[in-house]
């Protein structure tokens, strides 16, 4: 980390201002020799605002603005500096070129952010929480990163460590005073707080609703043709998105959509109806139609209410059974044939609702449905996939301290809760390998 690092940290593309980040021993003399404030001053205060050109040579490059952050109070924890410019592509790559040019180093994927970690700044969960809050997707979203990146996540796993701390040094006491603390008393009292503390763990591994928020609720639009599925999805996002004829067989291809409702991102994917074809390009339709319903949180069959079930409802019904189904009785507002009871019958554990794409009182009904599906209640103490992996791994040690305890094996049970330590200390990063560090950051965009 001895050298110094830059990058354009704004998203490309024109906007109101392009920013180019320098962190590192060199950023403060590269600073000054490319930025000339309109008003001279002997040194660069930190944490100053100065407004004035950046210069190559004689050369006006942009009319900006710059700021200097020395080490320690920066995001990186070094000498940070940054140039606001133009919003524009050509000034910002130039600018950037420029700084480049005084023996700076493009920054890697998420350097700056990896950085002010290995300098302590934040732990492991709480970097990677920033990916999270720049990715978020909704209100929803944004709120569990924020958690996170104040240390949710990083709370509950100390605690969690704490805790077995104080398990390893009952461990150790029995095995250093077998005269004061016999081997069945240890047992009796470590034994259940090693499962105690096994089942907040595993209680904290909510993979379904971590999910939710991180790419929202995947719903699919399924049926057999013609009972209005794209007019259903059209009317969901409130746009043209598919086609839509009076011809059975009009979608081939799935076509999606994101809707957020209330801060909760929820995913359409509308399918080809589902039929047997002699067509071979509707038959790959309906294949990947099958796909979707398998990989969706919620399958959204729809049946057409103003005519009688079909055999190809039939088989539907049937072969989507397995599945999270809601049943939409669909074009509700022509005369109604099939009732909801006839669907409860068929399927007792799905959801049946009445909708028409045509009318704005039962699409409301419909996204309320939606959003009650999509919604996460609880602000959730995990929410990454790697932070699950390493709680279950401890717990799974801390089941297994326990399993060696009761058969009496009290100094082989160290292992084990080492192995959870180990696991916990993961999720903050305090026992990181470089290797896990490149895994993680590289899930970063450059600039962050
Ligand atoms: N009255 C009424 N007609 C509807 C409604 N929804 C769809 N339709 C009509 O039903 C026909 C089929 O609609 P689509 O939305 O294309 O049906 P689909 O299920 O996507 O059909 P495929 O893509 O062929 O599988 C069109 O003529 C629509 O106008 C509705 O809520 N009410
Ligand atoms: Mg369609």
């Amino acid at each position: 980390m001895s050298d110094t690092i830059a990058a354009i940290a704004t998203a490309p593309g024109e906007g109101g201002i392009a920013i180019v980040r320098i962190s590192g021993p060199d950023a403060e003399s590269v600073f000054s020799s490319l930025f000339v404030p309109a008003k001279a001053v002997p040194k660069f205060h930190s944490h100053h605002l100065y407004y004035g050109h950046v210069m190559d040579g004689e050369e006006v490059i942009d009319e900006c603005m710059g700021v200097l952050m020395r080490a320690p109070h920066s995001y990186t924890r070094e000498d940070v500096a940054e140039f606001q410019l133009h919003g524009g592509y050509a000034i910002a790559h130039r600018v950037l070129a420029l700084v480049l040019s005084r023996s700076v180093r493009l920054a890697d994927a998420g350097e700056f952010t990896r950085r002010a970690f290995l300098n302590g700044r934040l732990d492991l969960s709480q970097a990677e929480a920033v990916m999270e809050l720049i990715s978020a997707r909704g209100e929803q979203a944004r709120r569990a990163a924020i958690h996170q990146l104040s240390g949710g996540a990083s709370a509950f796993i100390r605690e969690a460590s704490d805790d077995l701390y104080a398990l390893q040094a009952g461990i150790a006491a029995c095995i250093d005073y077998p005269e004061e603390i016999s081997e069945e008393e240890a047992a009796s009292d470590l034994g259940p707080r090693m499962v105690a503390l096994a089942e907040r763990l595993e209680a904290a591994c909510n993979e379904k609703a971590a999910r939710l928020l991180r790419t929202g609720l995947q719903v699919a639009l399924c049926g057999r043709p013609n009972v209005g599925k794209s007019s259903l999805l059209n009317a969901l996002l409130g746009e043209d998105r598919a086609i839509v004829t009076d011809l059975p067989g009009t979608t081939r291809d799935l076509v999606e959509g994101d809707l957020i409702l209330d801060g909760c991102l929820i995913h359409l994917t509308d399918t080809a109806g589902m039929r047997d074809t002699p067509d071979p390009v509707e038959s790959v339709g309906v294949e990947r139609a099958r796909r979707a319903a398998r990989n969706a949180d919620l399958v959204l069959l729809l049946l057409d209410a103003s005519s009688p079930l079909t055999e190809e409802d039939l088989a539907l019904i049937r072969e989507l059974s397995t599945l999270p189904v809601a049943v939409c009785l669909s074009k509700s507002d022509l005369p109604q044939v099939l009732l909801p009871d006839e669907i409860r019958a068929l399927l007792p554990k799905a959801d049946v609702l009445t909708v028409s794409s045509l009318e704005s009182a039962s699409m409301s009904a419909l996204r309320e449905y939606l959003l009650s599906r999509a919604r996460v209640s609880d602000l959730l103490s995990l929410t990454q996939p790697r932070h699950m992996d390493a709680a279950r791994r401890a717990a799974a040690a801390l089941r297994d301290a326990e399993q060696t305890l009761s058969s009496a094996e009290i100094d082989l049970c160290t292992l084990d809760l080492d192995r959870a330590q180990s696991a916990l200390s993961e999720i903050t990063g305090d026992n990181v390998e470089e290797k896990l560090l490149d895994r993680v950051f590289s899930t970063f965009c450059v600039g962050k």
